[in-house]
């Protein structure tokens, strides 16, 4: 072989290699643009920012519907990890905080009068980073019936017309002093108690939300129901029905399509329960609520 060949073969050689190595370089390039890694967030915990005159800072978030830079990337119950893809070097996350309408677990909803927490973090491929949201109440938001039972029971309203079925403040409270402990036994079946005063000040748009917050634990079903008071007309109904609980246990009550209806000028809310013969029930049973707050914008 001549030494003209020879440079001629070395270099041709040198330039498949360099083809290849080209080639290479331009498909791991090619695959990390088609596959970026994603930063991970984790989402363990939360925390509310009330003032005073807003009540108890217990909440039950379910879940978190999370936006990254304005895309929306689901709903994700708690605790959550989440991947994130960003096209810039930082993220702007948005979280809105979920819960469970009348405590059933198939319907949960962003929860419309706590603001959406946001935050912006660094895009780093491939690590985890932890995020603590903090939710307020929107700043629009009224109480329209808060009662924590401690120096006060707004729920003093026999319905059942029975002695015998009572309504009374206990110390075995959620938070605080007391809670309102309603009982009824096998030869008093029927406890039933509304607060005192009607409720008015509702909104009339049909579609403004009204919600009831409150903490319970129960022996029996707590029933929770409405009197309502409609273009001169007086309405009672049973809204909504929670299981018994041996722990305390908090649940939103979605009212907005019972109290936001014009000509509705006032509602009374009451609780009830029913004995019957509960497997490991003794003659008596009890609930306790509470943390009570009827809340709208
Ligand atoms: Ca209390
Ligand atoms: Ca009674």
């Amino acid at each position: 072989m001549s030494r003209m060949n020879i440079e001629m073969n070395f270099f041709l050689r040198m330039r498949s290699w360099s083809l290849i190595l080209f080639g290479m370089v331009f498909v791991a390039w090619g695959c990390k643009k088609e596959d970026p890694i994603p930063t991970y967030v984790e989402v363990n915990e939360l925390d509310f920012s009330f003032s005073g005159a807003q009540g108890t800072k217990h909440q039950k978030i379910s879940h978190l519907w999370v936006y990254a830079d304005e895309i929306l990337l689901g709903a994700f119950p708690l605790p959550a990890k989440i991947p994130i893809f960003c096209n810039q070097s930082t993220c702007n996350l948005r979280f809105y905080p979920g819960i469970r309408d009348n405590g059933s677990s198939d319907t949960p909803e962003i929860y419309p009068f706590l603001d959406y927490y946001s935050t912006t973090i660094p895009y780093k491929s491939g690590e985890w980073q932890t995020v603590k949201p903090v939710f307020s109440y929107n700043q629009n938001t009224r109480f329209l019936l808060m009662e924590n039972f401690d120096f006060s029971n707004q729920f003093n309203v026999d319905l059942d017309g029975n002695p015998n079925t009572t309504h009374m403040a206990s110390p075995d409270a959620y938070e605080g002093l007391a809670s309102l402990k309603l009982t009824c036994d096998k030869n008093n079946p029927l406890v039933e108690v509304a607060n005192n005063s009607l409720i008015t000040n509702l909104p009339t748009n049909n579609t403004s939300p009204v919600y009831l917050e409150l903490t319970y634990k129960c022996d029996l079903p707590i029933g929770i129901g409405y009197i309502l008071t409609r273009n001169g007309r007086e309405e009672k109904k049973l809204h909504a029905i929670l299981n018994p609980r041996a722990e305390w246990n908090k649940v939103y009550i979605n009212f907005t399509e019972l109290f936001s209806q014009s000509g509705t000028t006032g509602v009374q809310l009451f609780f009830t329960g029913s004995f019957t013969q509960y497997t490991g029930l003794e003659t008596q049973a009890s609930m306790w609520i509470d943390n009570v707050k009827l809340l709208k914008f």
